[in-house]
């Protein structure tokens, strides 16, 4: 497949000013007739035809201005129709099979309804068109469809018309006035029931709101709305942004590739991230589906109303929109702690990408295959980089920033230059090295070193940003890190500061220091970036005490348990490195100024990738074994703080607030520790746990442990659990995942029975999910030296490929990060990938991804 470059950019030759589109929806037999204002692009390159882009499509027939025309062809799958003059009607009639879909872009049909997913390019798989986002239409949409099996019929927009055609069937008519890209269109028609409610917006406007499910699912739709309120008056709040439309519609469906998606008024949702109550969905289910709700809200503003001018440009959406949904998840809830989460998972799943085959910019320079591009980089360290901005700018000039960026672009399709010119026009930052953030790959390694000088403390700084394919040299970047150096006798100090480094050396000098300070550098994780320091034992364990930055707080334990568990190469560690994490944990257990949701972020162990990721070539089964132990040993020294600590969490009852919030955290996490270092105590405790439970946390906690312990209790309380939940198709993903994920030495032997389940389907990419991404991260089951695992998951991609190309492809980068590893499991899993290679018709995605992972 042909490689698609970013400095290949050409405006369209022609525009589209409105659309027409007429849909006789049925499941195996959809007629689509499209009719499109079109006019001559001024800018565009004069070209006497219009090209429309297709997927599998074929014209029934071609009209120019009302009248049947030959005077098309089709080059490769687009159609190609000729205009002589500089505005037409063309008009398209295709027909599509929903039922058949099963790659879930476009038009596809789930359990019974039919629904659309458009971002990036399935529109062009519903009907013939400039499928590009710098082409912006309004869209009259009319639905027809039988009333028995479609008694719900919505698109984008607000419902305009719709009747009965007395035939059983009848129809609706939608108008969007708000001009957008194709991505943003979206239809759904099913036999749905409604939660409905309303906002009022700043000017006073009333807004109809709806979330749209299944009956039956309608009482877990009460934590979505009230996330969607709360999202609509928080970005009024902070980003002075309105909603537009009179109507906003939510639609949950079970089959769907992303979490979920921004279609103008209409956005459509994956289930997992609306449906809520406490008995299925744990804490950080609501939290999910909170996030989610505000992304997709928010998008109404960075990504709809401006969007984006090219799929090089998605971190100007995606970036903005997830830093904007993690400020307002910040805000609901514990900021530190959900800034805390945020970094983590930056580690876990982009520092990793970056540092892999497919590492990429953050506004990539090509692409094969788009869909490969909506990664950890573009979203997570998209959202970091806006978030220097803002460090750098604080938060009101950077609202400027953002006023300025929406007031200048509204109604266009933009770029990531465009938002980095509109943010230093108004913040009055010079941003002009800050856009290497934009264009080169790699994660910056910052090496600091602190020296004593009199009265003064010296802090040596230096920068290295690794070479990436494509991408052998690098500049320096701006990096911005906050910092404060501590007294030793007092524990304060003098206030924080912002250093913003953008050589590839420099020194910086703080007076006023008799004593040498300890430093907390790169506070808030204010850069994305990796410090290497080696930070003197004393001085971490008084940060964990005593830091004033929640954030550093963490990196402190953090640090003092990567630098015990990567000695040796992960093997082993000296005896007084365990001792200064067994004193630091137990001081964090024992802290009363602690909040028990900061105290488990706390008490968290850096995780087995993000360890791995601390060396240049990674033993998987040593980190497995020395982490273990390390969690085994802290079981045992600190079984009765914990014992105890699991009775105070559970005489906490269930309620959504912190308090209660942190103490069924901290009671499973307390059993995880347990079940190292006292397996009998934990599989009591769990039993109790998981029996008394009244909500799907302490249940799923439980359960969770149980699963990777060799007691009978395990197939008991599983087998509970299954038949508990019998029907409810997300906690049978969870019942899935808690076996592929678990701890127990014979995981992947469960995962080949579970392959075989009745219940396991490839056509329902949370379920493909629920049992191979939770495998594909388990580093015991994933990792087993025989290289099991990688056959697994290579056989998954293969089978899954023909099916759901996109959910294929987004199992490569597991089986990618062969050079990182031990020469044993590496040759495995490359062997793996070469096998995947050789397959005949790969789809774009997966050849796209399997190509770079060898490259
Ligand atoms: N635009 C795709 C789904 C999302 O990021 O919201
Ligand atoms: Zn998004």
């Amino acid at each position: 497949p042909q490689e698609i470059r970013r400095a290949d950019y050409r405006p369209p030759a022609w525009l589209v000013d409105e659309v027409g589109l007429d849909f006789a929806l049925d499941p195996d037999a959809t007629q689509v007739r499209s009719r499109l204002s079109v006019r001559r692009n001024p800018a565009g390159d004069g070209d006497h035809a219009i090209r429309l882009n297709g997927d599998g499509l074929a014209a029934r027939s071609v009209m120019v201005d009302g009248v049947i025309t030959n005077d098309w062809h089709m080059d490769g799958a687009d159609l190609i129709v000729a205009l002589p003059g500089d505005a037409h009607e063309v008009s398209v009639e295709t027909q599509i099979t929903p039922s058949a879909n099963s790659q879930l872009m476009g038009l596809y049909a789930s359990g019974g309804m039919l629904c659309t997913q458009c971002e990036a390019e399935g529109f062009r798989r519903i009907t013939f068109f400039p499928d590009r986002p710098d082409v912006l239409s309004t869209y009259r949409v009319r639905l027809t469809g039988e009333k028995g099996r479609f008694p719900v019929l919505l698109s984008n927009g607000n419902c305009t018309a719709s009747g009965d055609n007395g035939d059983g069937t009848h129809w609706a008519e939608w108008h969007d006035p708000w001009p957008k890209p194709s991505y943003l269109f979206a239809l759904v028609a099913g036999d749905l029931v409604a939660r409905r409610d309303s906002f009022t917006t700043m000017s006073g406007r009333k807004v109809d709101l709806a979330i749209w499910v299944r009956d039956g699912d309608l009482d877990r739709t009460d934590h979505a709305m009230r996330s969607l309120k709360k999202s609509m008056q928080w970005d009024e709040e902070a980003f002075g942004r309105e909603y537009d439309l009179d109507l906003f519609n939510i639609v949950a469906v079970s089959d769907f590739n992303m979490g979920a998606m921004e279609n103008k008024g209409l956005n459509i949702f994956n289930t997992r991230y609306v449906l809520a109550d406490p008995e299925t969905a744990t804490d950080a289910d609501y939290d999910a589906v909170e996030g989610v709700i505000g992304h997709e809200y928010f998008h109404n503003w960075s990504g709809n109303r401006v969007t984006c001018r090219d799929w090089f440009q998605l971190s100007l959406k995606e970036g903005f929109t997830v830093l904007r949904d993690q400020l307002f998840s910040q805000a609901m809830g514990s900021e530190s702690v959900k800034r805390i989460e945020d970094v983590r998972v930056l580690r876990a799943a982009q520092f990793p990408e970056d540092s892999g085959p497919l590492a990429h910019p953050i506004r990539p320079d090509s692409y094969r295959e788009i869909s490969n591009f909506y990664t950890a980089t573009v979203y997570n360290k998209g959202a970091e980089v806006i978030r220097m901005m803002r460090t750098m700018a604080g938060p009101e000039n950077f609202r400027k920033g953002s006023d300025l960026y929406f007031d200048r672009h509204d109604g266009e399709a933009a770029t990531c230059e465009d938002f980095v010119t509109a943010m230093e026009d108004g913040t009055g930052l010079d941003l002009s090295r800050f856009r290497l953030w934009y264009s080169q790959a790699g994660t910056p390694r910052v090496e600091a070193r602190l020296e004593h000088d009199g009265d003064a403390a010296i802090l040596h700084l230096s920068q290295t940003v690794p070479a990436t394919p494509g991408q052998p040299d690098k500049q320096p970047m701006p990096i911005p890190l906050r910092l404060a150096l501590f007294d030793r006798d007092s524990g304060d100090h003098g206030g924080e500061q912002l250093v913003v480094f953008d050589k590839a050396g420099d020194s910086f000098r703080f007076p006023g220091f008799a004593k040498p300070p300890v430093l907390s550098l790169n506070r808030g994780f204010s850069a994305p970036v990796a410090i290497e320091r080696a930070v003197p034992q004393d001085e971490l364990v008084f940060l964990a005490a005593h830091d004033d930055d929640p954030l550093a707080r963490y990196e402190a334990m953090q640090s003092l348990t990567v630098q015990y568990l990567t000695a040796d190469g992960g093997k082993a560690g000296d005896g007084d490195g365990r001792d200064a994490i067994g004193a630091a944990m137990a001081a964090i257990l024992d802290d009363p100024a602690l909040d028990d949701l900061m105290r488990g972020e706390l008490l968290m162990l850096p995780g087995e990738a993000y360890l791995a990721e601390q060396l240049l070539v990674a033993d998987p089964g040593a980190i497995h074994a020395a982490r273990e132990g390390l969690k085994a040993w802290l079981g045992q020294r600190l079984e009765d703080r914990l014992v105890a600590l699991h009775a105070r969490a559970s005489a906490v009852p269930y309620g959504l607030e912190a308090v209660a919030r942190g103490a069924r955290k901290l009671k499973t996490q307390a059993l995880v520790l347990l079940a190292a270092g006292a397996p009998a105590v934990a599989a009591e405790l769990a039993a109790a746990q998981y029996s008394a439970a009244d909500n799907m946390t302490d249940r799923q906690g439980a359960l969770m442990v149980l699963a990777g312990l060799d007691t009978p209790a395990r197939e008991t309380f599983l087998a509970d659990f299954k038949t508990r939940y019998e029907g409810n198709a997300l906690v049978t993903d969870k019942w899935f995942s808690l076996q592929a994920g678990s701890l127990h030495p014979q995981a992947l032997e469960h995962v080949k029975h579970l392959a075989q389940h009745p219940d396991f389907t490839m056509n329902n990419p949370n379920r493909v999910r629920s049992l191979y991404m939770a495998f594909a991260v388990n580093p015991q089951a994933f990792h087993a030296a025989s290289g099991e695992g990688y056959r697994m998951i290579a056989d998954l991609i293969l089978a899954l490929d023909p099916i759901n190309a996109q959910t294929a492809a987004r199992f490569v980068p597991p089986l990618g990060r062969w050079r990182r590893i031990e020469p044993g499991r590496s040759a495995l899993m490359r062997a793996e990938l070469e096998r995947v290679a050789a397959a005949p018709n790969l789809s774009r995605d997966t050849a796209e991804q399997v190509g770079r992972s060898l490259g």
